[in-house]
C-alpha cells in the first residue's frame, strides 16, 4: 500500500500496470517502462491487478492472459464495468498465439495483442502510441465536455442562454404534456435599459444585467426550474409543475429581490432603482400545439405590464399588482 500512496502522490509520469504471474516477466516489464520514464505498478493476477486499477487509474495496462485466481480474459471483462475502464488502453502479452485466444482477448476489451517471446522495441512503440492515444482521447473528451457548456451558457450572465432556454422549455413541454401539469413561464424585462445605458455606460449595463441575472437565478429553486438569458435584457424562468399562483409568487420574490438590490436608476419612468416588467403565462402543454403558444402568452402580459407604466407583473389573463 506504501507503493499505492507514493504512486498516487508523485504523479508526473504515465503509470503502467503490470499483471502476470511470473515474476521474471513483470520484472522485465518493469525493467522497460522504468526505462521509458514511466511509472510502474505490478500485480500477480486479475484480481488483484483490478484492485490497483480501482485505487490507481493507470494510463495502460500491459496484460498476461493466463493467470491463477483470475485470468487476463476476465480481467478485461470485469475492467470494462468499471469508471472509465473502457477507455483505459489494455495490451495483451502472451504465448497463446492461436486465432481463438487472440479473438477472445479483443472481445473481451483489450486494446492490442503482443505475443512472447517479446520483440522489446515493438513492445515500447506499442505502449507509447497507445498511452499517447489514450491521452490524446482524454483532451478531447474534456475539450467536448467545455463546448458542450459554451454552446448552452451566456458568457454574460452565465445563466442557460437561449438555446439552452429553447431545449429546457421543449423538453419541460413534452413531459408535462405527458403527465398532465401546468408549465409556468416568466419572462422578464428591464425597465428603461436604454435610458440606463445612456445614463450610466454600458459596463454598467452590463455590471447591472449580471446583477439580475443572479438574482433571477437565485428564485429559480427546484430543480426542474430554469433561469435563462432570453435575449439583450430579457431573462426567463421556466416553472415546470407550477400553476399560475405558483408563477405570481416566483415573479414577487423576483421583484422583491430586484428592488432590495437598490440599482439606482436616475433616468427611469418607472422608479429610481432598477425594476422590471414581468409576464406570466401558465398552460397544461398539449401534445398537438409546441411551447411557443406559452412563449406568446407570456410576451403579452409582458407587453400589458409595461404599458399599464412598468415595475409590475401581469399574468396572461389578468392584471395584478
Ligand atoms: P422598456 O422599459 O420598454 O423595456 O425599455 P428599454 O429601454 O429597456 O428597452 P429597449 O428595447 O428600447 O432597449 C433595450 C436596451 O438594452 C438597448 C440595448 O442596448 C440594451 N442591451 C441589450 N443587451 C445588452 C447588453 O448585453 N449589455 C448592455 N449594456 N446593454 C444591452
Ligand atoms: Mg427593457
Amino acid at each position: 500500500m506504501s507503493e499505492i500512496s507514493t504512486i498516487l502522490e508523485q504523479r508526473d509520469s504515465p503509470l503502467v500496470l503490470v499483471v502476470d504471474d511470473d515474476v521474471f516477466m513483470r520484472l522485465q516489464l518493469r525493467r522497460a517502462m522504468e526505462q521509458e520514464g514511466y511509472q510502474v505498478v505490478e500485480a500477480p493476477n486479475g484480481e488483484q491487478g483490478l484492485e490497483d486499477y480501482k485505487h490507481l487509474h493507470p494510463d495502460i495496462v500491459l496484460l498476461d492472459a493466463l493467470m491463477p485466481i483470475m485470468d487476463g480474459f476476465t480481467f478485461c471483462a470485469k475492467l470494462q464495468a468499471l469508471p472509465s475502464g473502457d477507455r483505459t488502453p489494455v495490451l495483451m502479452i502472451t504465448g497463446l498465439e492461436d486465432e481463438e485466444s487472440v479473438a477472445q482477448a479483443f472481445a473481451a476489451g483489450a486494446t492490442d495483442y503482443v505475443t512472447k517471446p517479446i520483440h522489446w522495441a515493438v513492445l515500447r512503440q506499442r505502449v507509447k502510441r497507445l498511452i499517447q492515444q489514450s491521452q490524446l482521447h482524454r483532451q478531447l473528451e474534456s475539450a467536448n465536455q467545455v463546448l458542450q457548456r459554451l454552446a448552452l451558457v451566456d458568457g454574460l450572465t452565465q445563466l442557460a442562454n437561449r438555446r439552452c432556454f429553447d431545449q429546457h422549455l421543449y423538453q419541460s413541454w413534452q413531459r408535462l404534456a405527458r403527465e398532465r401539469l401546468s408549465l409556468t413561464l416568466i419572462l422578464c424585462d428591464i425597465d428603461c435599459f436604454k435610458a440606463y445605458n445612456d445614463t450610466y455606460g454600458h459596463q454598467a449595463g452590463d455590471d447591472c444585467l449580471q446583477q439580475i441575472a443572479k438574482t433571477i437565478s437565485s428564485c429559480a429553486r427546484r430543480p426542474a426550474d430554469l433561469a435563462a438569458r432570453y435575449g439583450g435584457e430579457e431573462f426567463a424562468l421556466i416553472l415546470p409543475s407550477t400553476e399560475s399562483r405558483g408563477g405570481v409568487k416566483v415573479a414577487q420574490d423576483v421583484q422583491y429581490k430586484v428592488k432590495a438590490l437598490q440599482l439606482p436608476h436616475n433616468s427611469s419612468q418607472a422608479s429610481h432603482s432598477v425594476t422590471l416588467s414581468l409576464g406570466i403565462a401558465t398552460v397544461v402543454p398539449q401534445f398537438d400545439s409546441n411551447p411557443s403558444v406559452l412563449v406568446t402568452l407570456a410576451d403579452k402580459a409582458l407587453y400589458q405590464a409595461k404599458a399599464a407604466g412598468r415595475n409590475q407583473y401581469c399574468t396572461s389573463q389578468t392584471s395584478l399588482y
